[in-house]
């Protein structure tokens, strides 16, 4: 009678989580998403789905089509051909085929024809305001941060136009030519009238800071935003360190801002791939501990690209109140190592922390990357309460309800606000 009894309370917990997990929404903290305003900025629709780096990475696999004739092809041809070696030639069984697939079912298509250019149609008669809305309410995503650079042309034109905002979508103000390109960025910081020279004088950390000030108040970002090699060493005597002492964390500082570190990225391992080309590397996470260790007045959100780097990442943030750590990042994000991740941070940090993020790059990926780590997300969990209530502590609704909040946005809003 008894291991009836555990098996009904076990199932009665899970319908319990899994409803909570289901209907909680997102803040989605990093994606690349664009708000409707910025149009063509804002890739949708299912030939945007297929040409997705992450896809081209894996056709390329099986296609043998030199890379530069690749890139010369139409969208929809290229399309067409990953269409075929990753769905058709083979059962689409990679997480990113997956996506696709729980995109399209949930968006109510049938892909059991197999038939994509139904699917276009499908898409071709959707309107975009419309689209935007159903996959976010799809995907039970609130709020979207976008990655928004002013050294992109495209996007900064629209900026300066200016246009009104879409509450749904926030700005994150992405700075990597700042602190990695430096030279460059000097000279359009300089024809953009911001004076800077080379060194890092006084008066270019000003204009510098200037610029930043200029964005913040253009973009209203929630955080500032950076990703850096596996080989980022703070403290350091290069321009990258020096622009975060003297500039960024001041700036955030002065902001209340949050500043936003992704880490571990080997960019153009495989320059023919373009966007798929970058690979990973194990960070020295000692620059991360060094950096919260000695600006304890800033606060920095944080993810890392390597397996091998989460677990001590997860150490730092016990460490560190001024970390917070959030997201499975990239090549992170299948569901074998989302599991492991998210298991090992619940029992070495607690609920204080973002569990995902999803790095949406296509308006629809949003309903299945939140799709898939609902699913964990559940898993995970049904797991962590049952074993409470095995001590005797019974997870009340509302508790599972605060926590599930915490862990898709909520504590995330908090480390913002906080002192
Ligand atoms: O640097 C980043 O923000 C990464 O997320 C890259 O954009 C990467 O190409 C990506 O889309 N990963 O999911
Ligand atoms: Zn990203």
């Amino acid at each position: 009678m008894k291991a009836i009894s555990a098996d009904r309370k076990r199932t009665a917990l899970s319908k319990r989580v899994e409803k909570i997990v289901r209907s909680t929404p997102v803040y989605d903290i990093h994606t690349h998403l664009y708000e409707p305003a910025f149009r063509e900025l804002l890739f949708w629709g299912i030939d945007d789905l297929l040409v997705y780096h992450y896809l081209v990475a894996e056709a390329y696999r099986y296609l043998d089509l030199p890379h530069e004739k690749f890139w010369k092809l139409s969208k929809a041809e290229r399309a067409d051909l990953i269409w075929d070696a990753l769905f058709i030639q083979h059962s689409p069984i990679s997480e990113a085929c997956r996506g696709v697939l729980t995109t399209l079912n949930l968006l109510g298509l049938d892909v059991k024809r197999r038939e994509l250019a139904s699917l276009r149609r499908w898409f071709a008669s959707q309107k975009l305001d419309h689209h935007v809305t159903r996959c976010l309410d799809l995907a039970g995503v609130e709020k979207v941060c976008m990655t928004n650079s002013p050294f992109d042309d495209q996007e900064r034109a629209v900026w300066e136009r200016g246009f009104p905002r879409d509450e749904r979508f926030v700005a994150g103000l992405r700075i990597d030519p700042l602190l990695l390109e430096w030279t460059a960025a000097a000279r359009r910081l300089t024809e953009w009238g911001y004076p800077v020279g080379l060194g890092l004088s006084t008066p270019v950390i000003a204009a510098v800071r200037r610029f930043l000030a200029d964005w913040t108040a253009r973009i209203q970002p929630r955080y500032l935003m950076v990703s850096l090699s596996p080989e980022f060493s703070y403290p350091d005597n290069n321009v990258c360190a020096e622009l975060i002492d003297q500039a960024v964390l001041p700036h955030c500082r002065e902001y209340g801002l949050p500043f936003a570190l992704m880490l571990g990225v080997k960019r153009a391992v495989n320059p023919r791939l373009r966007l798929a080309g970058d690979g990973v590397g194990r960070s020295d996470l000692s620059a991360l501990a060094n950096l919260c260790a000695a600006n304890s007045e800033n606060k920095f959100v944080v993810t890392v690209l390597s397996r091998e780097n989460q677990h001590e990442l997860c150490v730092l943030a016990r460490k560190f109140r001024n970390l917070h750590v959030f997201g499975c990042w990239w090549f992170m994000n299948v569901p074998h190592v989302v599991e492991e991740m998210t298991r090992m941070r619940l029992e070495l940090v607690g609920l204080s922390l973002t569990a995902q993020h999803s790095d949406a790059r296509v308006l629809d990926q949003l309903i299945y990357k939140w799709e898939h780590f609902r699913d964990v997300l559940s898993r995970v969990l049904v797991d962590k309460y049952a074993e409470l209530a095995e001590t005797g502590w019974e997870p009340a609704t509302a508790e599972v309800e605060r926590d599930v909040r915490d862990l898709l946005g909520g504590a995330f809003l908090r480390f913002c606000s906080s002192r």
